[in-house]
C-alpha cells in the first residue's frame, strides 16, 4: 500500500498549481478569492517545501543506508535570510528548466500574483549577528550542494537580531518576532525531545568515585529541547540536508507537582525560565558579556545536539573507538566548546569508558575555527558562575587541564610561566576564569583561522604558546568563502545571466565551479560587453535608489538622472570601532569641507564637480545595543547626512545615506549596486571579512586596508584592481606605542575635520555631542589608528574619483577582471578544504 500511494514531487506547472491551490484551500482554509500576497507566499512555500521534504527523506535514507562519516556544524548563529527564492533557485522541479523559478513565476502570474511581491512577504530568518552567522548559512548551502552528509545544529530563537529603527538620527532597537505569522519552512518534531539538566551537585556519597571515574550529577533544573528542522537544498542536486534548531520548553512532571501543591507562582516561574533559554539571540558581535543565560543557551544547545548525534551513532552498533571515523564535529568559534566537555562526560560518566580512551575519542572528533583575535571577544567564564550551573562539567575541565598541563610540563620541565600562560583556568582577580578558546584548542585535533593573515596572526599572538606545545601542524588556515547561489544568482540575476551568456553557459553551471569565471577576462576589453556590464550595474543602482527612497519616507535622495556618473560608495557591516566607519564619515566630512572651501574661494560649481565628482556615500549596519561609541558613530553619520544633503550650495554632488536595519535581504539589493565598497579595518583586526568577497563577486571595486581576506582578494584579482591603503599589521603595535608614549601630531586633514565637528557644524544644538569620538583619537591613544591611516585614505579616495570619472572604461575593465578572478572565494572551495583536510569526509551522491 505504501508504494501505491507514494507521494510524488510536482514537476511541472500543472503540478505546482495543484499543490498551490491545495494548500490555499486546505492547509490555510482559504479560497482564491481571499488569497492575498501573504497567503500566496505561504502556499508557494508549502508547495516547494513538499518537494524538498521528499528529497530530504531520500537524502536521509541514502545516508543511513550507506552510513558514511558525517559532519555536524555547531553554530550558535545561522543568518539565513529568506528561504523561498533560494529554494526556488536551488531545487530543480521542471525537468528542462535550469531552475523551477521561472515556472513558478509564470504560474503565480497566471494565478494573479507577482513573484517578486510574494517573495517580499517572507520575513528574514535573522538568527545571527553578522559575519560568523552568515558564514554558517553559506557553509550549509555549499555542503548540501556538494552532497556532503552534513547537519547544522543551532538554536531556534523566537527573536532574531533586533530590528533597527533610526529616530532623530539615533539607533533604536525593536524586537524581531520573526515567527509572527508562523513559519512554513520549519518542521516541528514534537517526537524529538531531549531532557537537559542544569545546576544541582555531584554526588560522591559512595565515598569511592573520584572526579576521573564515573560520577553522579544530580541536576537541579530540567528543561526539554524540542527539535525544529529546516530543509537545506543543494543547487542542481536532489540532496537536501538538515538544519536542526532547538527550542526550550518546560518539562511537565516538574511543573505539575508544584502546580498541584498550589505553588502556582513557582510553577509558572519555572515554565518561563525554561522558555527564556531560546527566547533571544544575544545581539553582541565580537564582544563577550559573560551572562549566565548565555552559558545556559550554550549548554542547552550542546547537550541536546550531542545527545542527538550520539543516538544516531549508537544505532549503528559500532564500538566507541570508531566515533571519530563516523562523526566530525565542527565548532564555529568557541560558543559550542561545552560540547567537548559534554562528550567527555557522556563517555566517562554514562558509558563508563576509561578517561584517556574517552579523551582520545573526543579530540579526534572535534575541530575548532577561530574568528577573532580581539581580547574583548574571547569567551571566558568565571568559575563561580560556571560551577553553579554545571558542577560536573567544571570538574571535568579541571581534569582535562590537569592532564594537559602534565603533558606540557613533560615537554618543558619547570617552565612555570608557560604552564600558567597555557592553563585552561586563568588565575586572575577577582575570580578565576575558564578560557574557552584554550579548552577548544586542547579538545580539538585541528584549529583554523579564516584567512591567511589571520591564521598567521593567531599563531603569533593569542595562541603562540600552543604552537610551542603542539607544533604548528595543529594550526591551519581555511580562507572564508560565500555561496555564489545567493550572492550572485539570487542577488544579481541579470549579472549571472550576462556571465552565463559570455561563458556560453546559459544553464549557469559556472555557479558550481566558480574558477570557470576566468574565461570572462577575454571580454574585459570588449566595448559591447563593457556596455552590457555597465548597464546591469546601472539598473542595480536604480533598485538601490528605490530602496533608499522607501526608507526615506518616499523622498528621493539619489538623482536618477545621473545614476551612471554617481559613484556609489558603500560600507555595510556591523558598526564597530575596529571596522572604522568613523574614518569613512570623517573622509566624507573632509570632502564636504573641501568643496565648501572651493566655493567660498570663488570656484564655480563646475570646477568643484571636476575635483569632487558626484558621489553617494552609503552606510548601513547595526550597533550592539550597549555599545556607546558605535551608537555615536551612527548618530554622526545621520547628522552629517542631514547637513550635507540639505546644502543647496553643493547641489547634488554629494549625498550621505544611512540605510536603517541592514540585514540579509537588504544586502541582496545593496551589494549588487556598489561601485566601490569600504573594507577599512585597522590592519590585523578583521579576521577575514566576507562582504568584501560579495561586493567583488558583484562587480564592485574595493577600497581597503591590508587586512583579513583583502590580502588574498588582492592576490587573486591583481593589485591593479583594488585600492589598498594604510599601515600594515606588523606596524600596529609600534604605532599604538607611539600614541601612548610619544607626542604625535594629527595630520592636518584630520585636524580640520575634528575641528569642524567640535565647532558644532553637525550638531549646532549640542557642539559637545561627538566629543567622545574625538577624544578617543586625541586623548585616549587612538587605538584604531584613524590618525595614522587618514591621509593615505583621503589620497586613495581621490585616486578612486579620478579613475571612476575620467577612465570609466578602465574602471569597468577592472570590474570585469575582478569578477573573473573571484572564483576562489566560493564557499564550495572552503567546504572542499574542510572536508579534505579537517573533517575527512566524502560526498554521498544521489543516484541519477
Ligand atoms: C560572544 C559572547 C556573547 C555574545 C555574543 C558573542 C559573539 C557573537 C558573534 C561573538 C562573536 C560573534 O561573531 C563574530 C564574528 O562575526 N566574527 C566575524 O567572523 C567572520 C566569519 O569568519 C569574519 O569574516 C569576520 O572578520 C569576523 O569579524
Amino acid at each position: 500500500i505504501w508504494n501505491k500511494h507514494q507521494v510524488k514531487k510536482f514537476e511541472d506547472k500543472e503540478g505546482f498549481e495543484g499543490r498551490f491551490i491545495g494548500h490555499v484551500e486546505t492547509t490555510l482554509a482559504r479560497s482564491l478569492y481571499n488569497c492575498d500576497d501573504l497567503a500566496a507566499y505561504e502556499s508557494t512555500s508549502l508547495s516547494v517545501r513538499d518537494n524538498l521534504i521528499i528529497d530530504w527523506n531520500n537524502t536521509q535514507q541514502r545516508i543511513t543506508a550507506r552510513d558514511p562519516k558525517r559532519v555536524y556544524y555547531l553554530s550558535l548563529e545561522f543568518l539565513m535570510g529568506r528561504a523561498l527564492d533560494n529554494a526556488l533557485i536551488n531545487s530543480q522541479a521542471g525537468s528542462d528548466e535550469p531552475t523551477s523559478r521561472p515556472m513558478v513565476e509564470k504560474s503565480l502570474d497566471e494565478l494573479g500574483f507577482n513573484l517578486e511581491d510574494v517573495l517580499k512577504k517572507e520575513p528574514d530568518a535573522a538568527l545571527g549577528n553578522g559575519g560568523l552567522g552568515r558564514l554558517a548559512a553559506c557553509f550549509i548551502d555549499s555542503m548540501a550542494t556538494q552532497n556532503i552528509p552534513a547537519w547544522g545544529y543551532g538554536l531556534r530563537y523566537e527573536y532574531g537580531i533586533f530590528a533597527q529603527k533610526i529616530i532623530d538620527g539615533y539607533q533604536v532597537e525593536t524586537p524581531d518576532y520573526w515567527l509572527n505569522f508562523g513559519n512554513p519552512w520549519e518542521i516541528e518534531r514534537n517526537e524529538i525531545q531531549v531532557p537537559v539538566t542544569f545546576y544541582g551537585y555531584v554526588d560522591r556519597s559512595d565515598g569511592e568515585s573520584t572526579t576521573l571515574s564515573p560520577s553522579d550529577w544530580i541536576g537541579g533544573e530540567r528543561v526539554l529541547a524540542v527539535a525544529y528542522d529546516f530543509p537545506v537544498p543543494g543547487y542542481k542536486t536532489s540532496t537536501v540536508n538538515n538544519l536542526r534548531l532547538w527550542k526550550a520548553k518546560p518539562t511537565t512532571e516538574f511543573d505539575f507537582a508544584k502546580f498541584n501543591s498550589g505553588d502556582y507562582k513557582n510553577s509558572v516561574d519555572a515554565q518561563q525560565r525554561a522558555e527564556s533559554i531560546t527566547a533571544c539571540l544575544y545581539p553582541n558581535d565580537n564582544f563577550n558579556q559573560g551572562k549566565e543565560l548565555r552559558l545556559k543557551q550554550q549548554y542547552f544547545w550542546c547537550a541536546a545536539s550531542l545527545h542527538d548525534i550520539i543516538r544516531r551513532f549508537k544505532k549503528t552498533s559500532r564500538p566507541w573507538s570508531e566515533l571519530p571515523d563516523q562523526v566530525a564535529i565542527q565548532l564555529n568559534d568557541t560558543h559550542p566548546t561545552l560540547a567537548v566537555v559534554e562528550l567527555q562526560r557522556v563517555l566517562v560518566d554514562l558509558e563508563k569508558l576509561d578517561w584517556h580512551k574517552a579523551w582520545s575519542i573526543v579530540t579526534a572528533t572535534f575541530s575548532y575555527a577561530n574568528h577573532t583575535v580581539m581580547q574583548e571577544a574571547l569567551e571566558k567564564w568565571p568559575i563561580g558562575l560556571f560551577g553553579h550551573l554545571l558542577p560536573r562539567h567544571l570538574e571535568i575541565i579541571y581534569d582535562i587541564n590537569w592532564f594537559f598541563l602534565q603533558e606540557v610540563e613533560k615537554k618543558f620541565p619547570k617552565d612555570f610561566d608557560l604552564l600558567s600562560r597555557v592553563s585552561i583556568i586563568e588565575e586572575c582577580s577577582p575570580e578565576r576564569q575558564v578560557r574557552m578558546a584554550y579548552l577548544a584548542i586542547v579538545g580539538s585535533h585541528k584549529v583554523n583561522g579564516v584567512a591567511e593573515l589571520h591564521s598567521e596572526l593567531i599563531k603569533k599572538t593569542i595562541f603562540k604558546d600552543f604552537v610551542k606545545v603542539y607544533g604548528s601542524q595543529k594550526f591551519t588556515n581555511v580562507t572564508n568563502g560565500i555561496t555564489p547561489r545567493r550572492w550572485l544568482k539570487q542577488a544579481n540575476p541579470k549579472l549571472a545571466e550576462l556571465i552565463g551568456k559570455a561563458l556560453n553557459d546559459p544553464k549557469q553551471n559556472f555557479l558550481l565551479d566558480m574558477p570557470k569565471l576566468t574565461e570572462l577576462a577575454k571580454k574585459a576589453d570588449d566595448p559591447e560587453f563593457q556596455k552590457a556590464w555597465d548597464l546591469v550595474k546601472a539598473n542595480n543602482k536604480l533598485q538601490l535608489a528605490d530602496l533608499i527612497k522607501d526608507t526615506n519616507n518616499g523622498v528621493d535622495i539619489i538623482d536618477r538622472e545621473h545614476i551612471k556618473d554617481t559613484l556609489f560608495d558603500i560600507q555595510v557591516k556591523r558598526i564597530h570601532e575596529y571596522k572604522r566607519q568613523q574614518m569613512n564619515i570623517f573622509g566624507v566630512i573632509y570632502r564636504y569641507l573641501a568643496m565648501k572651501k572651493m566655493l567660498k574661494e570663488g570656484s564655480t560649481i563646475e570646477e568643484v564637480a571636476k575635483k569632487y565628482p558626484r558621489k553617494a556615500s552609503i552606510f548601513g549596519g547595526k550597533s550592539a545595543p550597549g555599545y556607546y561609541m558605535a551608537k555615536l558613530i551612527i548618530k554622526l553619520i545621520n547628522s552629517v547626512a542631514e547637513i550635507v544633503n540639505d546644502d543647496a550650495e553643493i547641489v547634488d554632488l554629494l549625498k550621505v545615506v544611512f540605510i536603517p536595519d541592514y540585514n540579509v535581504s537588504k544586502a541582496e539589493i545593496i551589494i549588487p549596486a556598489s561601485d566601490l565598497s569600504e573594507h577599512i579595518s585597522t590592519a590585523g583586526t578583521e579576521a577575514s571579512g566576507t562582504s568584501n568577497m560579495k561586493f567583488v563577486m558583484n562587480g564592485g571595486l574595493i577600497i581597503g586596508t591590508v587586512d583579513g581576506a583583502n590580502v588574498e582578494i588582492t592576490r587573486e584579482i591583481g593589485e591593479d584592481n583594488i585600492f589598498l591603503f594604510g599601515n600594515l599589521s606588523e606596524h600596529v603595535e609600534e604605532l599604538r606605542y607611539n600614541h601612548q608614549y610619544k607626542k604625535t601630531e594629527l595630520p592636518p586633514e584630520l585636524a580640520q575635520v575634528l575641528k569642524s565637528i567640535e565647532s558644532g557644524v553637525f550638531s549646532p544644538e549640542n557642539p559637545n555631542e561627538f566629543k567622545p569620538l574625538i577624544d578617543s583619537i586625541k586623548s585616549h591613544g587612538d587605538y584604531y589608528l584613524v590618525s595614522d591611516d587618514f591621509e593615505s585614505y583621503v589620497a586613495t579616495q581621490e585616486l578612486v574619483d579620478e579613475v571612476y570619472h575620467t577612465q570609466k572604461n578602465d574602471w569597468i575593465k577592472k570590474s570585469i577582471l575582478s569578477v573573473a578572478n573571484i572564483g576562489f572565494f566560493s564557499s564550495d572551495r572552503c567546504i572542499e578544504e574542510y572536508s579534505e583536510t579537517i573533517w575527512n569526509v566524502e560526498p554521498v551522491k544521489p543516484e541519477t
